[in-house]
């Protein structure tokens, strides 16, 4: 049976959900919603991606839209997301969960009762060579970890003519940075090692005080705005430091901003094990650096034929045909699906597959390293709902 989705947020990810459920093939595109009618005709002819509704209840009511795609801002995210439950819909949200931890929370509860899957874009998980990670430290290829650290940087935010909603706490939710971008690093640096983050220690900082707002947000990596716009003050973060400590004994340290030039969206994560280290990058996501003590280093290049099985179906192309964001972000639509067609028990869920419990956990932290900081950088412990 064909599955019908439909989207309500027409930005900027958008057209990549859109472009990865094309790629699946047995989806159709039903119609998308916007802050308006007209709003949503405009991208509908734009994304040539079916009907335009007058707002996202309207989608909601329609039986041919089995799968909702929320792709607004997050101060949306609850009310959108909550709404498609309640109407029996699959929900696939893009990260964070929510605005807030409480709303984040709620939806998890919601999640948990209705018999539909839930799924959190944390798409950095869909890279055939991140899976393998996983798979060679579940399979104890390095040893105890004892160190994971990285970073997550960006640049798109230098200019103080730059402006995103982001950046409101209204409308972005309780921080900036950590939830747009240190939300995904965290997720990936449990996701890959299997361990925990229990406690953390947080520094933030806002480096770009006062801004010059356009009239209107711009996309994410619009850049600077021609015109100068109202003066605001900015209260949120644009730059954080966090150490972290993991339940399995391990350290680790973070950060993320996105005032940092010449860093467009560089992801790292490096994990230090007591037999070897692994180190992966966002922007050159084809190579995995293995490192040991007392033999030479290597690099894996991506090559469906060297991968552990695990990692192998994240993989489409022959080596030498490099993969990247796109084919990572359908890798996690693709998962979702197929939990989707599975019947959406979540035991049926494929191991990659970032669920509201993630999304709620990985809200969980952004909360408490906004609390450590709030308390001058104290370390603050992490609630763990999912054991
Ligand atoms: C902007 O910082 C952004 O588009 C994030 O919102 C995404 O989650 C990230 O994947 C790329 O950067």
């Amino acid at each position: 049976m064909k599955l019908g989705m439909g989207l309500v947020g027409p930005g900027f990810i958008a057209a990549h959900h859109l472009d990865a459920v094309r790629r699946l093939g047995n989806v159709e595109v039903v119609g998308i919603a916007g802050s308006s009618l007209e709003s949503a005709k405009k991208r509908a002819r734009e994304l040539n991606a079916g009907q335009a509704y007058a707002g996202y209840r309207e989608l909601l009511a329609d039986p041919a839209v089995h799968v909702v795609h929320n792709t607004t801002p997050n101060h949306l995210h609850r009310e959108v997301s909550l709404a498609a439950l309640r109407a029996g819909k699959h929900v696939i949200s893009d990260k964070p969960l929510a605005a807030t931890m409480p709303e984040a929370r709620e939806l998890h509860e919601a999640a948990q009762t209705a018999n539909v899957a839930h799924v959190v874009t944390f798409n950095y998980r869909g890279y055939p060579l991140v899976q393998q990670a996983r798979a060679m430290i579940a399979k104890g290829k390095i040893g105890q970890s004892v160190f994971v650290h990285g970073c997550y940087l960006q640049d798109w935010l230098t200019d103080e003519r730059a402006y995103t909603w982001r950046l409101d706490p209204k409308l972005g939710g309780a921080s900036s940075a950590l939830g747009d971008i240190g939300s995904h690093w965290c997720d990936l640096a449990e996701h890959v090692t299997g361990a925990r983050i229990v406690a953390v220690l947080a520094d933030l900082h806002t480096v770009v005080p006062e801004r010059e707002a356009p009239a209107a947000s711009a996309k994410a990596f619009a850049g600077a705005a021609k015109t100068a716009g109202k003066r605001r003050k900015i209260t949120s973060e644009d730059l954080a430091s966090v150490l972290l400590r993991f339940d399995n004994g391990a350290r680790g340290c973070v950060t993320v901003g996105q005032v940092l030039p010449g860093h467009k969206n560089d992801l790292r994560l490096e994990v230090n094990g007591r037999e070897g280290s692994l180190a992966w990058r966002q922007e050159q996501p084809n190579e995995l650096w293995i490192g040991h003590h007392a033999k030479a280093n290597t690099v894996l290049t991506r090559d469906p034929s060297l991968l552990d099985p695990s990692a192998r179906g994240y993989a489409h192309l022959p080596a030498g045909h490099p993969e990247a964001w796109a084919d990572a972000f359908r890798n996690v639509i693709a998962d979702a699906y197929a939990w989707i067609r599975g019947g959406a028990r979540p035991e049926a869920k494929p191991v990659a597959l970032p669920t509201f419990a993630d999304g709620y956990r990985n809200s969980l932290l952004v909360d408490a390293m906004l609390k450590s900081h709030a308390a001058g950088g104290l370390w603050q412990p992490v609630e763990n709902p999912l054991e």
